[in-house]
């Protein structure tokens, strides 16, 4: 038996939180978190750098005003901002080869050779986005800074990434708290090229579709320390594969020398353990092989109660919300 989102949210005895059924409700789905951007942070390198925040709230007022199926802004990088890019680009990508995973490493071949990826210019989320729809169907939307977990969990049900389009403060190239340019391009998209990390990252997606909030807090920290800061064994040798830590070089090279806890993953342990958003993480947690931890958080997302099921529609590119059998 089909049902709307709306009869679902009538249903007496159960209190569903909306959620987007339709890929233009993702226009709802824009819930920021400003404790750390540089207006609201003390400690934020752009803070006390006036320079920046206009920049800052020039490139947020494109994401502010952006609808599903419009086309995707784009933005001319300041010669200091490619600059920023330039460094972080030839620093990461000089121990890329030794430190990250293998789907990694292909995935960035591939934006070189195909996506105009390089240190030269900071790629436009318009070519990258049309670049992975052919190769995952996965788009990209962009957003004025950090999202709430919920919002952003939404919209990888509909193979929507939330992506920032401004880059960090030219003080800090190495590490920042929050996502930018660097973070998105670098550590995000040449995962989200790979069909089965795309697929994966819809079923999280799904999965956090009207769930309880506790359910999304530990669903976020699951996401937290896998997609984000997440360590595989391949070969024998640990590797990086979450691209919080592919997007940072100090926290990359430090994730991978012997200084930091290792924990094997274990999604009932590791989605509640306390997680660490402005500096370096104080535990990874490992898994035996990528494929590994993938089909671990598969399980736990598969496994989290609702009182109805999903199912995505992709020639509509909406969720079909059903009786749970
Ligand atoms: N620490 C990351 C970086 O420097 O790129 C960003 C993490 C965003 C969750
Ligand atoms: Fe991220």
């Amino acid at each position: 038996l089909k049902r709307v989102a709306d009869d679902v949210r009538s249903i007496p005895e159960e209190k569903v939180p909306w959620f987007p059924c339709q890929i233009k409700d993702l226009d709802r789905c824009n819930m920021l978190i400003t404790k750390y951007d540089p207006d609201m942070d003390h400690d934020h390198p752009g803070f006390s750098d006036p320079e920046y925040r206009k920049r800052r709230a020039f490139i947020s007022e494109l994401a502010f005003r952006y609808k599903q199926g419009d086309p995707l802004p784009t933005v001319e990088y300041t010669a200091e901002e490619v600059s920023t890019w330039r460094e972080v680009y030839r620093q990461l990508r000089s121990i890329y080869p030794s430190l990250a995973c293998r789907q990694f490493l292909d995935g960035l071949q591939q934006l070189e050779r195909e996506c105009g990826y390089g240190e030269d210019r900071i790629p436009q989320l318009r070519e990258v986005s049309a670049f992975l729809k052919e190769k995952t169907g996965f788009q990209l939307r962009p957003v004025a800074g950090l999202l709430s977990a919920r919002d952003f969990l939404n919209s990888l049900a509909f193979r929507v990434f939330q992506c920032t389009q401004y880059i960090r403060h030219s003080s800090a190239p190495m590490h920042s708290p929050e996502p930018d340019c660097c973070h998105e391009l670098l550590g995000h998209i040449p995962m989200l090229a790979d069909k089965e990390f795309a697929q994966f990252s819809q079923e999280i997606g799904l999965a956090s579709l009207g769930v309880s909030d506790e359910e999304i807090e530990k669903l976020s920290t699951l996401y937290w320390f896998t997609v984000e800061f997440g360590l595989c064994k391949q070969n024998g040798a640990v590797r990086a594969y979450g691209a919080g830590l592919l997007s940072s070089y100090g926290e990359l090279v430090y994730a991978l020398s012997n200084e930091p806890v290792y924990k094997p993953f274990n999604p009932e342990e590791t989605a509640v353990q306390p997680y660490q958003d402005q500096t370096y993480q104080p535990v990874y947690f490992v898994s035996e092989s990528f494929e590994d931890a993938k089909i671990k958080l598969r399980r736990y997302s598969a496994a989290i109660k609702r009182p109805f099921a999903v199912r995505y529609e992709p020639f509509t590119c909406s969720v079909e919300v059903l009786d749970q059998p």
